[in-house]
């Protein structure tokens, strides 16, 4: 059940001592070894010494993409590259990707972390796990490899893509456990059933699964289709890749490694520190990394903290499913809009496929927001008068969540592009 039980269980008083010895030693290496940090400090009026309680964090400069953009490609590392065992890179939208450097202390951290995220999410030495992450630059597949080895699980690298092999392969290797962005799993549940193969064909059993945002109705929707449990998996590149944050089986919010991260959640307009309970923008400070150690960074992840202990006996705090990020709300006419909100509503309605996508434009001064979202074979070939009555539910759903009136078009099966990866929901045609 506990892959690190002393440490996930670890009391509060002991876990905040052990915080605040690791603080210490990350704010005085990055001080003396990552220039960005020293002047950063020094801005302001700060030593390495005046950090003395885990309260004197929120006096600590925050970091941001930007900064590690401005440091490309190793200027934000804390060790010379002959201790770098390991790079990876996040691809970002938009210019350069974002560089993050591993010593091999830093790869065995990360492997007990996702030992502990696999083992949350029902992973044991007698699992058959697929790892359909891409692996690559790209965190996901390396990241749960690492994690299913440690534990010492039978691992399928197969990486992302080629989805009629992912199911032959799954049924065939008798897999039990599947890693993947929760776009991709709904993919390979729908490839599935144009193969004729039932979940009951297949052993699998559970599914880890994050690197994206979704909504609980996802989860159910993948749950049915696929007959497992999902658990939702959280990280980031620049803090660590996967491995942040986890559920346990009690699926009620993602432990956080707090003997490796401290979490906080601020205000993104003012940046001050938000008391437990509400939401705003998630913070980390890692305080075991070597390689690239980051102190307050600015994730742009919207979430809220709940200390609270869990009935699975994990101490770690808890931050709340995310709900979205800072910089993928839309603001439609002035309304604030995640896409996440749109996917709930549609799996509540249910008479549509999990696939959708936004598309805002701005037509002469005004934003419109059209809906695309699939429906069904048989509900397409239908009488028009049934999509038409769909169109209009949708409609007033979610104009009554939202608060905003969207256009919603029903498109044919298998219209919208599908993900190996992370989904593409939003396509915004503003010039703004
Ligand atoms: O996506 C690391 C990862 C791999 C996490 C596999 C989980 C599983 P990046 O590519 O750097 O790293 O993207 C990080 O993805 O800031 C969030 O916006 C988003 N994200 C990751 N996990 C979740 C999740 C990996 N469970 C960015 N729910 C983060 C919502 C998530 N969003």
């Amino acid at each position: 059940m506990y892959w690190n039980p002393a440490a996930e269980c670890m009391p509060r008083p002991q876990l905040a001592e052990l915080q605040l010895e690791r603080l210490k030693s990350v704010v005085e290496r990055v001080y003396y070894n990552v220039p960005f940090y020293r002047h950063a400090f020094q801005d302001k009026g700060l030593e390495p010494g005046d950090i003395k309680s885990l309260d004197d964090l929120r006096y600590l400069p925050f970091t941001t993409k930007q900064d590690l953009r401005d440091n490309y490609p190793y200027g934000m590392f804390a060790v010379p590259l002959s201790e770098i065992v390991r790079v990876h890179a996040s691809s970002g939208t938009t210019g350069k990707p974002t560089v993050v450097g591993y010593t091999r202390k830093d790869l065995n951290t990360w492997s007990e972390l996702m030992a502990r995220t696999l083992t949350c999410g029902g992973t044991t030495k007698d699992s058959v796990i697929q790892i359909a992450y891409g692996y690559g630059l790209f965190t996901g597949g390396l990241g749960a490899h690492y994690g299913a080895e440690r534990i010492g699980a039978s691992v399928i690298p197969i990486s992302g893509g080629n989805t009629k092999r992912q199911i032959m392969l799954m049924k065939d290797f008798g897999t039990t456990v599947l890693a993947c962005t929760p776009s991709y799993a709904i993919y390979l549940a729908e490839v599935m059933k144009e193969m004729d193969i039932e979940p009951g064909e297949l052993k699998l059993k559970y599914g880890i699964f994050g690197a994206e945002p979704w909504s609980e109705n996802m989860r159910k929707e993948i749950e049915d289709q696929l007959g497992i449990s999902a658990i939702d998996i959280y990280g980031l590149s620049e803090i660590i890749g996967p491995g942040v944050a986890s559920e346990c089986q009690c699926k009620n919010g993602l432990h956080i490694f707090e003997d490796h991260f401290i979490p906080e959640i601020i205000d993104p307009v003012t940046q001050e520190t938000l008391p437990y309970g509400q939401p705003g923008e998630l913070v980390f400070t890692t305080i075991t990394k070597e390689g690239i150690p980051v102190i307050r960074y600015r994730t742009r992840d919207i979430s809220f903290l709940y200390p609270e202990v869990c009935a699975c006996g994990r101490t770690h705090i808890r931050m709340g499913r995310i709900t979205g990020r800072t910089d993928d709300m839309l603001i439609i006419r002035g309304v604030n809009v995640f896409p996440s909100q749109v996917e709930s509503v549609l799996l509540e309605i249910g008479e549509t496929e999990p696939h959708y996508q936004l598309i805002v434009d701005r037509i002469g001064n005004l934003d419109e927001l059209k809906i695309l979202v699939e429906v069904s074979e048989n509900m397409f070939s239908d009488k028009i008068g049934g999509l038409e009555h769909l169109e209009k539910t949708i409609h007033d759903r979610i104009e009554a969540v939202l608060n905003i009136s969207a256009k919603v078009k029903l498109v044919e099966p298998k219209t919208i592009p599908r993900s190996e990866g992370k989904a593409v929901r939003v396509i915004d045609n503003r010039k703004i």
